[in-house]
């Protein structure tokens, strides 16, 4: 779509989900707002002498004369709006019916239905936020963690935004001092003192780097810990599982191999959801149905963030230790947890190290220091998550600024001349334009509005 027809057209929708509730919210943003709201509005006052962030009690009426609903108009003028555009927000009352009247009546005086995310998209082009602030909208709309809420409303509030302005401009400084030396190049002189230049280089990788690593709690607390339980056949997997939700879901059984494909269910620890996969059991079998769940266990298990891994101690408290390493050299950037289970069948035995917990699935002793190792893991992933809920854009984008800046440190250690040290200083600066959104694309805005609804 291209942006002239963005800036012409005047688009409603409604913006409050479908359903059976009190109120609906139909929402009308554009040039023609206020003039087709008024064509379809009989009220004490007329829309079109409205003045902005006035809400106008009356009544949506078709072509014919009918009435519609009984609403209020709150009336929003350019530039003070959502969008930037003269919006009208009409109120009318909920359920499935009446707000479909209301945009029929809309359309007919000539507004169109707005394709998913384009008040938003229209709200950017219009300079009333930034790509990250676009992007923690979507964030508030599919949240359902509090504390993921609370971040994205700091994003929404322009922390990350302010932080990538400070270090662009910044770096923008020092590219411009570096580059005063191109025009000096044959007398040797060196304006930028390159110890100072070191030490700020350093010190914005080591701020990009804290917020790459905090992604992983970004992820956490947007879809929840991913947790896979994986074992021998019979380790206690689907007891662990069960013991964990505090309910019977999974099928147990003494028989091996009942778990065929896996389950997934959710439960709350600390402030993150954690989401609990019982999976088959591995191990060599002839049986092509659990050959298949067994490929599927190692599916789940790239997707994870923990795996335990579930031992039978009365099969001896090291019978694991083989599927434990081959597992850690498959899945080497999960967090990797031993659990000795059936403690009540066998005499006392320590745990040989911090990720190993011996309990029982059955008793439920020792369940709650697992939980414990578990709330401490999400704790610990999210400790970094104070300015901005990074997700997978922000994330490759700082790997290429990181990347940049750490070739442009070691062009200073080599003593390169400053046009070497500038430019890839200058590519980080443009990396950092596009973050924000003061760079973008058509393709780039598609790709972030594909995430949201229509009427957002
Ligand atoms: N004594 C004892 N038996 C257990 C415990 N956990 C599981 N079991 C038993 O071990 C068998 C296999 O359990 P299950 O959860 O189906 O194992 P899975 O195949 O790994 O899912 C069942 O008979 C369970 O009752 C435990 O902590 N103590
Ligand atoms: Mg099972």
């Amino acid at each position: 779509m291209c942006v002239e027809q963005l800036r012409t057209d005047t688009i409603c929708a409604l913006s409050t989900p479908p359903g059976i509730g009190g109120l609906a919210v139909v929402r009308l943003s554009g040039p023609q707002a206020i003039a087709i709201a008024d064509a379809c509005f009989r009220g004490k006052n007329q829309l079109l002498e409205a003045r902005t962030h006035t809400i106008h009690y009356g009544q949506i009426v078709r072509a014919d004369g009918s009435t519609v609903d009984h609403v209020t108009a709150a009336v929003f003028r350019a530039p003070h709006s959502y969008t930037g555009e003269d919006v009208v927000e009409i109120t009318c009352h909920g359920g499935y019916v009446m707000y479909r009247l209301v945009i029929e009546t809309l359309l007919e005086h000539g507004a169109r239905i707005a394709e998913a995310g384009e008040f938003t998209r229209r709200a950017f082009l219009n300079g009333k936020m930034d790509l990250m602030q676009v992007e923690s909208v979507a964030d508030i709309i599919h949240n359902q963690v509090v504390a993921a809420q609370e971040l994205a409303i700091k994003q929404l509030g322009g922390s990350f935004t302010q932080w990538v302005r400070t270090i662009r401009d910044d770096l923008e400084r020092v590219a411009a001092v570096v580059e005063v030396e191109l025009d000096f190049a044959h007398e040797d002189l060196e304006f930028a003192d390159r110890d100072e230049l070191r030490r700020r280089l350093n010190a914005i990788v080591e701020d990009c780097r804290r917020f790459i690593r905090s992604y992983t709690g970004a992820e956490i607390l947007r879809h929840g810990l991913r947790v896979g339980i994986v074992g021998f056949p019979n380790a206690g997997k689907s007891s662990l599982f069960n013991a964990l939700l505090g309910r019977q879901r999974a099928i147990v059984s003494p028989q091996p191999g009942t778990t065929r494909d896996y389950i997934e269910e959710a439960l709350a620890i600390g402030r993150a959801l954690v989401r609990l996969y019982d999976t088959a059991g591995f191990r060599d079998s002839d049986d092509a149905i659990e050959v298949e769940g067994i490929a599927l266990a190692r599916s789940i298990l790239e997707q994870c963030n923990v795996v335990l891994v579930v031992n039978d101690l009365t099969e001896g408290q090291n019978h694991s230790d083989g599927l434990a390493a081959s597992l850690r050299a498959e899945f080497p950037t999960i967090k990797h947890m031993l659990v000795q289970n059936k403690c009540d069948c066998v005499c006392a035995v320590p745990p040989r190290s911090e990720n190993e917990v011996v309990l029982s699935a059955r008793t439920g002793q020792g369940i709650s220091t697992l939980v414990g190792q578990l709330q401490q893991y999400i704790e610990e992933s999210t400790a970094e998550l104070d300015r901005a809920l990074i997700n997978e854009r922000h994330v490759a984008a700082l790997r290429i600024i990181e990347q940049h800046l750490v070739s442009a440190i070691a062009a200073v250690d080599a003593r390169l001349p400053g046009e070497c040290i500038a430019l890839d200083i200058r590519t980080a600066v443009e990396e950092l334009s596009t973050l924000i959104g003061e760079r973008w694309t058509n393709d780039l805005l598609d790709r972030i509005f594909a995430q949201f609804c229509i009427g957002k």
